[in-house]
């Protein structure tokens, strides 16, 4: 017999809501709409409509394998192929603005090249297509592009059977044996997603909970797995262990559970939502008692389907503060809301982060093309937290907070100096020539720093800058740091602070990368400080 609930401990509470409960859970269901959270019914149906579409398309490609790998026509037509959905989309908490996440699952005679030939080449006939971008040598590959205006990204999985049916689900492990490791992380947030809406006990109260705790957590700067923070998949499995606890709770009571229990939780206990589970791999799951790597993980979010990953390893000890201190506030405000002193809008107030510091780091990637300044600055933003970490082991450094959104400009130069001094932050026409790109919200820049003269205060501006021919357009990324600074405070005497060996390290490292063009990318670290007069 199963157990009578879900997760590894019993409930917290059986509860039932109260009316307040209901009325405060009304109330956030209002701010998350007014909000923009929800899409309407038109773009719901437009979505479901794209789906129908890739999963035709999808089926007639692996038709067009199997006559190619010289199947029969009878075999052919039963080859099958079918599409999965995962991430926000499939979990129903996506947004507006969301992709839908879309793997594709294949029977073993159609190989991973043919998606990235055939089917590319079957997308890139379709008229609803734009956008059009094979990313195969990532780590889970993928392609990328528009259908009818929709963003995609689409995943290739190759099972061990001859046949995909309708009907094939994906939860059973042993479909994992014999599989390349790509296809196995293909599959794996496809399975996890599953795993956790199997996992909660009230999907509808789970969804309302998760879209308040994700706009929540955009709003204060704490949504990066990238930057080292809780991605999507961490929000995820942590919203769903706070309704494993409180199964009958109303969505709004969830979030005030939520921010006490995880500014409580005695970390680095593993937020799991199952027992972690052996299954037929070699591949180890997570274990910190058997793998030392495993025991680093400071605020450790355990993928539920095996095999048993941390979505939250990417975390350093300033992340984890900054999150933490985030639970404190959001548990200080959500009580006071159940009290009837704050508004859920006063939850969602956006952080304060270019105040908040004296010192910041500006780390500027910068080249000479789109297409080159996309992968620079992607590769730059993804050794961030390198840099974050080396900064926390330097001396005088207490705090290093990286800000989660990259400042993208486009600058026309008219020589080589200027070009120069663009890459270090300084430039021309600051006003009408370089307006923020869209990604990033005017309010969100940061005071006095756009744009940046250099300060006397510069203790370490590393690194060399992107030349640029005459006439050039010169591209940068500019992402932050903000530095609290420790150590004894003697009347007179100047903080010791020495981060020269962490920008330098930070430098080579990202120097280092494969594709890097000494010619036409540059990066350049420096130490501003807050202009107070902005
Ligand atoms: P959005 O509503 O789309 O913003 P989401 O949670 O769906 O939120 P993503 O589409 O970025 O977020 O990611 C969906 C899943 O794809 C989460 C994770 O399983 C996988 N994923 C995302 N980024 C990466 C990555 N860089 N490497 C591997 N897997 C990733
Ligand atoms: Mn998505
Ligand atoms: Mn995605």
């Amino acid at each position: 017999m199963s157990k009578p609930y879900l997760g590894i401990t019993p409930p917290l509470s059986y509860d039932p809501p109260l009316p307040l409960d209901i009325s405060v859970t009304d109330s956030l269901v209002t701010l998350l709409r007014e909000r923009g959270q929800y899409e309407d019914d038109d773009e719901a149906q437009k979505r479901e409509v794209v789906l129908q579409k890739l999963a035709t398309l999808f089926k007639e490609f692996v038709h067009r394998i199997s006559i190619k790998r010289n199947l029969p026509e009878s075999m052919a037509a039963e080859a099958g192929g079918k599409i999965f959905t995962f991430g926000s989309y499939r979990l129903g908490v996506h947004g507006k603005a969301s992709d839908i996440d879309t793997l594709c699952v294949a029977p073993r005679h159609v190989q991973r090249d043919d998606f990235f030939t055939d089917m590319l080449e079957m997308l890139r006939e379709r008229p609803e297509v734009t956008s059009l971008t094979p990313v195969t040598d990532a780590y889970v590959p993928v392609i990328t592009f528009e259908f009818s205006g929709v963003e995609i990204d689409l995943l290739c999985a190759r099972l061990n059977l001859p046949t995909v049916p309708d009907d094939l689900e994906l939860a059973n492990d042993n479909l994992l044996k014999n599989l390349d490791d790509k296809c196995v992380r293909s599959l794996n947030g496809s399975r996890v997603t599953d795993d956790i809406l199997r996992l909660v006990p009230n999907v509808e109260t789970f969804r309302t909970a998760l879209r308040c705790i994700k706009l929540w957590a955009k709003e204060r700067g704490i949504y990066s797995n990238v930057l080292g923070f809780f991605g999507g998949v961490a929000w995820a499995i942590a919203v769903a262990r706070i309704c494993q606890l409180y199964p009958n709770a109303a969505a709004g009571l969830v979030v005030n559970k939520f921010f006490y229990i995880m500014h409580k939780w005695s970390w680095p206990q593993p937020v799991l939502l199952k027992p972690i589970e052996d299954g037929p791999l070699s591949t180890r799951v997570w274990n910190p008692k058997l793998y030392p790597a495993d025991r680093v993980h400071l605020v450790p979010i355990i993928t539920p389907a095996y095999p048993a990953m941390c979505s939250t390893h990417n975390m350093t000890p300033s992340t984890k503060h900054v999150t933490i201190e985030e639970f404190a506030r959001g548990s200080q405000i959500t009580e006071r809301i159940f009290a009837g002193t704050a508004t859920w809008a006063d939850l969602m107030e956006k952080s304060s982060f270019f105040g908040d510091y004296k010192y910041y780091l500006q780390i500027i990637a910068s080249s000479n093309s789109e297409d080159r300044q996309l992968k620079w600055s992607g590769w730059v933003e993804s050794r961030l937290r390198h840099l974050v970490m080396k900064l926390e082991s330097s001396q005088g450094i207490e705090l290093a907070h990286p800000y989660i959104k990259s400042f993208p400009r486009v600058t026309k130069c008219k020589n080589d100096a200027e070009g120069i001094a663009v890459a270090q932050g300084i430039y021309p026409q600051p006003a009408e020539a370089a307006p923020p790109a869209a990604s990033a919200d005017i309010d969100d820049l940061p005071p006095g720093v756009d744009p940046v003269p250099p300060t006397s205060e510069t203790v370490a501006a590393d690194g060399e800058a992107a030349t640029s021919e005459e006439g050039k357009t010169v591209y940068t990324n500019t992402l932050y740091i903000g530095l609290k600074i420790g150590g004894q405070k003697e009347k007179g005497a100047k903080k010791v602070i020495d981060i020269s060996w962490a920008t330098s390290e930070f430098v080579s490292m990202v120097k280092g990368w494969d594709k890097y063009e000494e010619e036409s990318m540059g990066i350049v670290v420096q130490h501003i400080k807050r202009y107070m007069s902005f």
